[in-house]
């Protein structure tokens, strides 16, 4: 088990994830489909209790770290790996469902945040010029749905830059290429970001919902249930809904719209707990690790359940 109670850098992560590998063959696969812009490898892993490659089950994917700063999302994702794989409380979650875990989208972004600058969000891509010279996409913007139309700056030196096209960026080819490879089983995908205390669902772009509103509300409300039974009193409670309403501004080429669009009936964002205002909301203390790791455990199982109920 991995040390839950301080923020890891890359090394340490990337460790943890090849040590899973090699103790737990049969029920782990580690892929390194890319190297990130900056050459570092884009690692996840493949979790199933019988055999990934015969597709018979209901698939999981769980992805963090798309935005660097949003540091409490890589623990959020090794912790899944260690309840599923390590100390497998919940047997039901291997029983019924494949999983897929990508705990670092964006390698590059993580190690400049830890090195350099705290609170960096994008990529650290330099294939951008446009008169401007200044690296990174946002990797929530630079996906292949109503990309480049709103909740973006043109400014390639801007937060919500979306990149010069749709997957201009290797580690978002990445998720969009686990996406599509698993999408005939694809029940729920989660996009872990912070910080808010909220889960997310489409349409991000215009405030509209999807035929699949019904079952994402009540998924996502048994989803915060579970949180809210293991939250602490004194942290914000958890909100449901539209991505657009409930975050109050609209997004385009974000991960989760591609995948609903696509076909994945359940399609969340995830903004962890984030305690203070602006950036220090970011920067959540290192001792509330744990907790927020343990409650947000209890809503990924819920969610699952009620997945395979649904589909
Ligand atoms: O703006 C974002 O990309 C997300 N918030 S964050 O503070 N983590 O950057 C929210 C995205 C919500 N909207 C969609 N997923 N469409
Ligand atoms: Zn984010």
């Amino acid at each position: 088990e991995m040390a839950y109670d301080r923020y890891q850098p890359l090394q340490v992560i990337y460790d943890y994830i090849d040590s899973v590998a090699k103790n737990y063959p049969n029920l782990v696969t580690l892929v390194t489909p890319a190297n990130s812009y900056e050459g570092r490898p884009i690692k996840y892993l493949k979790i199933s209790s019988t055999n990934f490659e015969d597709k018979s089950k209901s698939l999981i994917f769980i992805e963090s770290t798309t935005h660097a700063r949003e540091w409490i999302t890589p623990p959020v994702a090794t912790f899944t790996i260690h309840k599923l794989v390590e100390n497998l409380t919940n047997p039901d979650m291997l029983e019924r469902f494949d999983w897929i875990v990508l705990p670092v989208v964006n390698p590059d972004g993580y190690e400049f945040t830890h090195n350099s600058t705290r609170f960096w969000r994008k990529t650290r891509s330099m294939d951008h010029f446009d008169g401007q010279r200044c690296p990174g996409v946002d990797g929530n913007r630079n996906f292949d749905f109503k990309w480049n139309t709103v909740g973006v700056s043109s400014n390639p030196c801007g937060e919500t830059f979306p990149g010069g096209a749709p997957f201009s960026e290797v580690e978002i080819r990445v998720v969009r290429d686990i996406l599509h490879e698993n999408l005939d089983r694809m029940v729920m995908y989660l996009s872990m970001h912070s910080y808010g205390s909220m889960v997310l669902y489409p349409w991000g772009h215009d405030g509209t919902l999807s035929n699949y509103a019904f079952a994402q509300q009540t998924t996502a409300v048994n989803m915060v249930k579970a949180i809210t039974v293991r939250a602490l009193p004194d942290f914000p409670k958890y909100t449901i809904g539209n991505s657009k309403l409930v975050i109050g501004y609209p997004t385009s080429g974000s991960s989760q719209d591609y995948a609903h669009y696509i076909g994945v009936p359940l399609s969340f964002t995830y903004e962890l707990p984030g305690l203070g205002r602006g950036l220090l909301g970011f920067h959540l203390s290192a001792r509330y690790i744990r907790q927020v790791v343990e409650e947000t455990w209890e809503g990924i199982v819920v969610g699952a359940r009620r997945a395979g109920q649904l589909y």
